[in-house]
C-alpha cells in the first residue's frame, strides 16, 4: 500500500561524507521522524547508486518510511524502493506510471501550474515545487514565488511539498499557503544534529500543515 506523508520530506547529499557518516546522519534524521526519504545522488554509476540505495533502504525500512530513489526507476526497482521521483529531464510521468504500476509511489518536479497539472494528470502522487528560497545544494533550478506554489497546490488534488533553502528560520513564509509539507536537504544534511534538526523541523512543518 501507498503511503505517502510528505510532512518532513528529507533528501540525502552524500557529497562530501564518507559512507559511514552518511549513513550515520541519515539513521539520525530517521530517527527524528522525518516522513519520507528521498535518496539523491548525482554522480554514482548505476552499480554504486543500487548499492548505497540498498543500504538505506534496511535504514529506511527499519524506520517504516517510504524511500524514494532520484530520477532513476531501475535503480528503485533493482532496490525494490517504494518510489522514485522524477523531474522534467527524466522519464516522463505518465510513461513511469505504466511500467510502475499503481503501487508505486511517483514523484514530481513542478514549478508551474500548467506543469503541475501535466504531473497530476500523468499520474503522480506528489508534487515538490520550488526552489522557494536560493539553495546552496547543488541543483539545475529557478526561484518558484510562494504565488505559484500557492496556485499549484490550489490546481491539484494531491499532496504539494515546498523545496528549496527551507529551514526552521524562514519556514514562516508558507503559512496560509496549503502545503502537504517541506522538503529539505541541507538543514537536516548539515546540521550538528540532525535528530534534532528533524525532530524540531517536523514540529514545525505539522504546525505549517495543521496536522
Ligand atoms: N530542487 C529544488 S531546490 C532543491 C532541489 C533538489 C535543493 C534543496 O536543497 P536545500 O539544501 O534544502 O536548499
Ligand atoms: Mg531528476
Amino acid at each position: 500500500m501507498k503511503k505517502t506523508d510528505t510532512t518532513l520530506y528529507f533528501i540525502t547529499d552524500s557529497t562530501g561524507l564518507d559512507e559511514p557518516e552518511f549513513l550515520r546522519r541519515v539513521e539520525e534524521a530517521l530517527k527524528g521522524g522525518v516522513t519520507i526519504l528521498q535518496l539523491r545522488e548525482k554522480n554514482k554509476t548505476t552499480a554504486e547508486y543500487i548499492a548505497i540505495a540498498e543500504k538505506v533502504h534496511g535504514l529506511t525500512k527499519k524506520y517504516n518510511i517510504p524511500l524514494i530513489i532520484d530520477d532513476r526507476i531501475d535503480v528503485a526497482l533493482a532496490v525494490c524502493a517504494e518510489g522514485v521521483h522524477l523531474g522534467k529531464e527524466d522519464m516522463p510521468i505518465a510513461t513511469a506510471r505504466r511500467i510502475l504500476g499503481d503501487d508505486f509511489i511517483i514523484g514530481a518536479t513542478a514549478k508551474t501550474v500548467p506543469w503541475a497539472m501535466e504531473a497530476y494528470e500523468g499520474g503522480a502522487d506528489y508534487l515538490g515545487v520550488g526552489a522557494i528560497y536560493p539553495t546552496t545544494t547543488k541543483v539545475k533550478t529557478v526561484l518558484t514565488s510562494t504565488e505559484t506554489l500557492d496556485a499549484i497546490c490550489k490546481a491539484v488534488p494531491i499532496p504539494v511539498n515546498a523545496i528549496g533553502g527551507l529551514n526552521k528560520s524562514n519556514i514562516d513564509i508558507l503559512a496560509g499557503i496549503p502545503i502537504a509539507g517541506i522538503c529539505v536537504v541541507s538543514a537536516i544534511m548539515k546540521a550538528n544534529d540532525p535528530r534534532t534538526e528533524a525532530e524540531t523541523l517536523l514540529g514545525a512543518a505539522k504546525e505549517l500543515t495543521k496536522k
